[in-house]
């Protein structure tokens, strides 16, 4: 039997799994591991700036491509605890990601050992498993279990905390004949996809709510071939948006409080029947549950068994994988053709709201209004952007008026929403896929959160384009503050004595991102913001890293928003002609 030490049986698994990529920094107790690493010479890594930058990097990498999963690797102590954050975003949307960290030798871990925290402990419910491995010959099982785990059911992080004396201990373990666990990923049955489908055939309105379980399952396709065998309308989640492409005719628009289109939100409120297929019923999506569910049949499909009823109880529930699901839909659905309804006035009728029911874009303000920008990132990115972004107004508002139309394409922290995420992450989806054109999105907050981790770009040739919408202030946060009357401590102007250029908006954002060895443009004049983008990608190409477009926004802009899905605020002129969304999908009615 091949005897080696438990860290190079970890990484002989990691390969075997299929991980080709880590992210993450070295420190002393994790230093056995860098070493087998090195040994082994067939896992790529990134370095970090920061290790929580890391695990998002790794969230980033697992979400670009299906099969993925991301590592991020750090040392004991404080690498750990700064990776919870990602552990935290990557569990709060079911994305598997492994996150392998040093610790002190077993012996001394109740001695308050220099960066001894017992990260198992922390990371416990943040992972489907925590496990401080203080048994060597038990490395190879926990590796094995992780990634049972991680691909399993709801998928999620998992994290293996490696104490130094376990790493260097040898063991007898052949990697030859290791064999992956079988994933469980449950599946609907035929009797209960034939329940659902006379469920679906019997409403008169009926739509589907498409969430990221469709993603993680690899199954837009079976999606879309659903709903036009059934000729049924889709609504996608945050999370499931770009399920189905945003020029599809079932395409219904996005429902919600912040991220969804007004005729979404109308469309929901009129339909009859949802049939919600790996979507967790989130409250931003829902609003208030007495309005979301108001007259209204609901059946819910997802691979949690758990799920169903935790938000609010379905007419009817089936524990599946969606991609299982999918599947047998399309086949009896294939089998029932000829005698489904014909749906053809209520398509109709969504197509109209959509047509209809449009927010303006184009605004020529000079300072920008943010509308303008996405107006402007339509015109310039193609259909296989790939697009990454966080939290803020800037997140909301490009949910509200970009399109997206591909799965993966459109890469966001949807739940957990930490501030600094974007970078990284559109970093891990750079390693991930070098050849689809990344484009990232932030607000000057979460720009700023995580800035140095452009350097990493910049070091491995990452290129990607990252607009930043400047409005020095933390928008979202102003303008939930209206409710409070106040404007306090959410400001981030100030006069930079180093760059009175800037104007009194602060951070001079191209002369840090120039420090970090990337390229960067500043745009003032709506004008100027589509030869920017258009430059952007010159630059990129020639030099090989991140190029950031800062736009310089409008101070105060209050994006649409509201309490339920029958009282969103809008906040500026509807679009009343073509011209006032000139990039929308569907043409607005004259
Ligand atoms: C770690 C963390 N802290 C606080 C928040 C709350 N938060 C959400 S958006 C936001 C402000 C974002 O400002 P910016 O990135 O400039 O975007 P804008 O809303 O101005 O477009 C804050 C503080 C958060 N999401 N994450
Ligand atoms: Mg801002």
């Amino acid at each position: 039997m091949p005897r080696m030490t438990a860290a190079d049986a970890a990484v002989a698994i990691l390969r075997r799994e299929g991980v080709t990529n880590a992210f993450g920094l070295p420190g002393a107790a994790i230093n056995p591991f860098y070493a087998a690493m090195r040994r082994d010479g067939g896992i790529r890594h990134t370095l970090a700036r920061h290790v929580e930058g890391a695990s998002h990097m790794a969230e980033g990498y697992t979400r670009a491509r299906a099969g993925n999963i991301g590592v991020c690797v750090g040392t004991s102590g404080p690498a750990g605890t700064d990776m919870i954050t990602g552990l935290y975003s990557a569990s709060a949307d079911s994305i598997p990601i492994l996150c392998i960290t040093g610790q002190a030798p077993v012996a001394r871990l109740h001695k308050e050992d220099f960066q001894a925290v017992d990260i198992a402990a922390v990371a416990g419910p943040l992972t489907k498993m925590a496990m401080t491995v203080l048994e060597p010959a038990q490395v190879p099982g926990a590796f094995q279990q992780a990634f049972h785990l991680m691909r399993s059911g709801r998928p999620g992080p998992v994290l293996i905390d490696l104490p130094f004396d376990v790493q260097l201990a040898e063991i007898d373990f052949d990697p030859e004949t290791y064999q992956p666990l079988p994933a469980y990923k449950p599946a609907a049955t035929r009797a209960q996809i034939a329940k659902a489908l006379d469920m679906l055939a019997a409403a008169e309105r009926p739509i589907i709510v498409a969430g990221g379980g469709i993603i993680n399952a690899d199954a837009a396709d079976l999606l879309t071939e659903f709903a036009e065998l059934t000729d049924t309308p889709v609504v996608p989640t945050l999370m499931g948006w770009g399920a189905m492409p945003d020029d599809h005719r079932l395409m219904a628009g996005m429902a919600g409080l912040q991220t969804a289109h007004r005729y979404g939100n109308a469309t929901v409120l009129a339909s009859d029947f949802v049939l919600g297929i790996g979507n967790r019923w989130a409250n931003r999506h829902t609003g208030g549950l007495a309005t979301y569910t108001a007259g209204r049949t609901f059946v819910h499909v997802d691979i949690e068994p758990t799920q169903i009823g935790r938000v609010f109880a379905p007419d009817y529930g089936i524990v599946s994988d969606a991609g299982a699901a999918l599947r047998l839909f399309v086949e009896v659905a294939r089998e029932r053709r000829g005698s489904l309804p014909d749906r053809t006035a209520w398509v109709e009728q969504c197509r109209h709201r959509r047509a209809t029911m449009q927010r303006r874009t184009h605004f020529d303000n000079v300072p920008i209004k943010p509308q303008r920008v996405y107006e402007e990132m339509n015109r310039a990115f193609g259909q296989q952007t790939r697009y990454v972004s966080t939290i803020g107004l800037s997140q909301i508002a490009a949910a509200q008026f970009l399109h997206v139309y591909r799965p993966r394409h459109w890469i966001n922290a949807g739940q957990a929403g930490p501030l600094g995420w974007t970078t990284p992450a559109a970093l891990g989806v750079c390693v991930a896929d070098p050849d689809t054109p990344v484009v990232a999105l932030s607000g000057d907050y979460d720009f700023q959160f995580m800035i140095e981790e452009l350097a990493v770009g910049a070091q491995f040739n990452l290129p990607y384009i990252h607009v930043l919408v400047n409005n020095a202030y933390l928008g979202l946060i102003r303008q939930s503050q209206r409710g409070f009357d106040m404007d306090y401590c959410v400001q981030l102007s100030f006069d930079n004595v180093n760059a009175p250029e800037v104007g009194g908006y602060g951070v001079d954002h191209v002369k840090v991102a120039e420090g970090l060895g990337c390229k960067a443009l500043r745009v003032t004049e709506p004008g100027e913001i589509g030869p920017a983008l258009e430059e952007a990608k010159k630059l990129m190409a020639e030099y090989r890293v991140p190029v950031v477009v800062e736009v310089i926004l409008e101070r105060i802009t209050n994006i649409s928003m509201g309490t339920e899905l029958d009282n969103v605020t809008e906040f500026e002129d509807l679009a009343e002609r073509r011209e006032d969304a000139p990039t929308a999908v569907v043409a607005l009615l004259d």
